[in-house]
């Protein structure tokens, strides 16, 4: 098998993006839930991505879990070894999935059920009961959060059952993942330390490019950019870092659901060259046996589906045996 080096890609300044703001806090304002509604519709139709804001997470259930994360990233090379090889679950180092991908980037990989967290907490913390309720805290909000949005998204998009998405996040089959990211710093490599604009200086991919498989993904960072969505022309435009919102981004299965009216964009992760970047992301994803297809309101005669029925069993198969930046969604595209 051939390995894949880490791409250096050239680091130029962009200005970063200012993705569409939505703050939640309206969605218990009568007067102003069908705007907001609309807002959410529009923004996963033009860019996949947003900004939550007043997520009603609170600040310590978000603190903790980061405080956990920290301290275990910051156990030597060896103590993090015991909780991996991240396959599919548990600590990673550089590899990500199976056919080659790499990445300046240490994870965890944890499924979101209470009783698979309980098992790992004891690989991953001195005091596994102490991680495991930070877990279970960070996930059961986050859950909330990512239902609330996906209950307006069914609303916006006049879907009477307006259940369709979020129940299926809410199943406790449910095959949701927590990601806890650590990008170390890494200096720019530069030619003959020439950091001109001119010269050839590259930054490193922390990573690569790819679409979210799941339905929806929610994603807290730290203060340190990093995050680089793929807009239609190819360019990569970065998203400004703000640790109090989450950034949501529509994954594969709402595409398909959508009938392509949603759309999951490609994304990339950079590291940076002086501080540590940590992300923490939750992949809302339904049951493996669950069937995904176009619902009917987003299927007509002029709009027949895009997409083949599959189940999310067959779509994750399809999923780990392809490369990172591979387009899955493609594989089930009708002819
Ligand atoms: C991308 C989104 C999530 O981080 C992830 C990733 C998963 C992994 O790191 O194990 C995958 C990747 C992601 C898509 C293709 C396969 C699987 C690595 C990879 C090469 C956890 C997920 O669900 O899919």
């Amino acid at each position: 098998m051939v390995v894949a080096s880490p791409t250096p890609i050239r680091s130029e300044k962009i200005q970063a993006i200012e993705l569409p703001i939505i703050d939640l806090s309206l969605a218990n304002n009568n007067n102003k839930r069908s705007e907001l509604q609309n807002r959410i519709v529009r923004a996963c139709e033009e860019f996949g991505f947003f900004k939550v804001i007043n997520h009603g997470v609170s600040q310590e259930t978000i603190a903790k879990m980061e405080q956990e994360s920290l301290s275990f990233f910051a156990k030597p090379v060896p103590e993090k070894q015991l909780s991996g090889p991240a396959n599919p679950f548990g600590y990673g180092c550089k590899n990500i999935g199976f056919n080659g991908d790499t990445g300046e980037v240490e994870y965890l990989l944890l499924n979101t059920h209470p009783l698979s967290i309980a098992q790992r907490s004891k690989t991953i913390s001195n005091d596994p009961i102490k991680f495991s309720s930070a877990v279970s805290g960070y996930i059961e909000a986050v859950r909330e959060v990512a239902c609330e949005l996906l209950d307006l998204m069914a609303e916006g998009l006049q879907v009477p059952q307006t259940s369709v998405f979020s129940s299926l996040i809410r199943d406790v089959d449910s095959d949701s993942i927590l990601r806890l990211n650590y990008y170390p710093p890494m200096p720019i490599l530069c030619k003959d330390n020439d950091t001109s604009p001119s010269s050839n200086y590259t930054t490193r991919v922390g990573f690569g490019e790819h679409s979210d498989p799941q339905i929806l993904t929610l994603l807290r960072s730290n203060d340190v950019g990093g995050l680089q969505i793929s807009l239609d022309d190819g360019v990569w435009v970065p998203v400004s870092p703000d640790p109090t919102a989450f950034c949501v981004n529509v994954g594969d299965v709402l595409q398909a659901m959508t009938n392509g009216r949603f759309v999951s964009v490609r994304h990339r992760a950079l590291t940076n060259s002086d501080q540590s970047r940590m992300s923490m992301a939750y992949f809302a994803a339904p049951p493996l046996n669950a069937k995904i297809t176009a619902l009917p309101e987003m299927v007509s005669t002029i709009k027949p589906s895009l997409y083949r029925t599959f189940t999310w069993a067959d779509y994750k198969k399809a999923a780990y045996s392809l490369r990172l930046g591979d387009s899955r969604i493609d594989l089930f595209r009708k002819q």
